[in-house]
């Protein structure tokens, strides 16, 4: 009896304490293509509909060298962006990733980075669980 209320109240635990990938939403994913070799920004929503805060750490796509978590700001109205080594979603909270805030930066984009297609990215959370999603590819003018 003592063994079973433990397992319970460890589940429930478990239950409250973790995010899981079911409950991360990606919404309008679409990523800039811009000429030459050119850093291409990533744009989505991101919408946590667990009951826990989620913590966006790091993504990676086939199609880019890399792929990092910038923040534009401006500062003496001069636009600047910054590295942000993750992003909280609190529970039932969205952040929109979007131009001139937060964004996916695709460093050294690969030549199938064309307007057109497709990004395949695979999005890290703090609890090790992965969210891959497949970004629209658009133009300059964001088409
Ligand atoms: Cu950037």
């Amino acid at each position: 009896m003592r063994a079973l209320a433990f397992e319970i109240a460890a589940s429930l635990l478990v239950w409250v304490g973790s995010a899981s990938a079911a409950d991360i939403r990606i919404r309008e994913p679409w990523i800039r293509a811009l000429p030459g070799n050119l850093p291409a920004a990533g744009y989505f929503e991101l919408i946590n509909a667990g009951k826990s805060a989620v913590t966006l750490t790091g993504a990676e796509s086939p199609l880019c060298g890399m792929l990092m978590l910038h923040r534009s700001t401006t500062q003496d109205g001069m636009g600047r962006m910054q590295d942000v080594g993750e992003v909280t979603v609190p529970a039932g909270g969205r952040i929109v990733f979007a131009p001139g805030g937060f964004h996916l930066m695709c460093m050294d984009p690969k030549p199938a980075l064309k307007p057109g297609g497709k990004a395949q990215v695979a999005l890290r959370f703090s609890d090790g669980s992965v969210v891959a999603a497949a970004f629209d590819i658009r133009n300059a003018m964001g088409k």
